[in-house]
């Protein structure tokens, strides 16, 4: 395990700049190399500045640092993506073909490829099996469903170690979201503590699937530290924390900040959202690697708003 030379790409969005610190807890600061469209302005060491559609530049780094295992996070979210629907097609797919290539052709244990819930669409229950049908109405779902049968593809042609969860949407305290459906729900911690209103973009009895950072860091490292004869599934994994509506999560903001106000007004997102089911069923998760979230909404809530009021010290720490 601590030979392990990793590569983070998308490494400053939401889930990269949380994973980043956590793979180099369990690995070592040195062993995990983050990369993104841009350096931090913190100039971090172990860095890589790399656009991932250049695949002789990806192949260059994945060689470089005699890369093992790739996280490969860089992608155009479900709400931002259809702003400009065939160069979403082309990051995300562009990218993924080149850590494919890359990670082949130099020889890279293993791979992880998120997917998303996104890959349902209206023709899925309320609640989605691991085998549900997939009709994604965003090209965001579209190219996360042909992510998922490429990896397959990849794992059956070539043998190759490729992992892979359907995240529901991510909850974070310690970075924002990057243009998803599922935003709202760390807006709204955002501004209960700081003592504003909130405006939500989904009605208030919208239910999605959503995670914990935490729960997600866990899932995530549980699969790819699984035995690889534990591993059934090289699509996808359904996974799964919590589900709630806008009007739930205020509730439970409202226990710890009673005069929190929310208020509705759907927009273009509130389309999406319909076509993602309520709930996941992911018992194949819970069976083969053995997944269980540790927070629920309430839970959840307690940590974000102590975390976020340590953030904009409104709490002496
Ligand atoms: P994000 O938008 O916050 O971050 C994506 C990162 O990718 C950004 O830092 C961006 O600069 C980088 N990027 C974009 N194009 C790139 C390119 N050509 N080369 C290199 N880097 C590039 O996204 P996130 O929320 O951190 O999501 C990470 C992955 O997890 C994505 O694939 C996303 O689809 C998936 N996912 C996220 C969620 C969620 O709720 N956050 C849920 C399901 C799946
Ligand atoms: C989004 O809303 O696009 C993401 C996701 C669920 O994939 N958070």
């Amino acid at each position: 395990m601590k030979s392990e030379r990793i590569l983070v790409i998308g490494a400053n969005g939401q889930i990269g700049s949380v994973l980043v610190e956590y793979l180099r807890g369990i690995y070592g600061e040195n062993r995990v190399i983050a990369s993104d469209l841009n350096m931090p302005d913190t100039k971090p060491d172990y860095f890589e500045k790399l656009d991932a559609t250049d695949a002789a530049a990806l192949s260059a780094i994945v060689a470089k640092h005699k890369i093992t295992q790739v996280y490969h996070l860089a992608a155009i979210l479900s709400a931002k993506g259809e702003e400009n629907p065939l160069q979403t097609w082309y990051i995300n797919m562009q990218t993924y073909f080149n850590v494919l290539e890359a990670a082949r052709i130099n020889g890279v244990h293993k791979i992880f490829y998120p997917s998303s819930i996104a890959v349902f669409g209206d023709h899925t229950d309320d609640t989605a099996e691991q085998y549900s049908y997939l009709d994604p109405t965003t090209v965001y779902g579209i190219s996360k469903a042909a992510g998922e049968n490429w990896s397959n593809y990849y794992f059956q042609k070539y043998g190759m170690d490729i992992r892979s969860l359907r995240y529901p949407g991510i909850i974070s305290h310690q970075s924002m979201p990057g243009g998803g459906t599922t935003d709202y729900a760390v807006d709204i911690y955002h501004k209960a503590v700081n003592g504003e209103q909130f405006e939500c973009f989904l009605k208030e009895d919208t239910k999605l699937p959503m995670i914990y950072m935490s729960d997600a860091m866990d899932a995530t490292v549980r699969l790819m530290e699984a035995a690889k004869d534990q591993i059934n599934i090289r699509t996808s994994y359904n996974l799964a924390g919590m589900s709630f509506s806008p009007k739930e999560i205020a509730e439970s903001i409202r226990k710890i900040i009673p005069d929190f106000k929310i208020s509705y007004k759907p927009d273009y997102r509130q389309d999406i959202a319909d076509s993602w089911p309520q709930q996941i069923d992911d018992a194949p998760a819970r069976k083969d690697w053995g997944w269980r979230p540790a927070y629920t909404l309430d839970k959840m809530t307690e940590e974000m708003i102590t975390e976020l009021r340590k953030k904009y010290h409104l709490v002496k720490i």
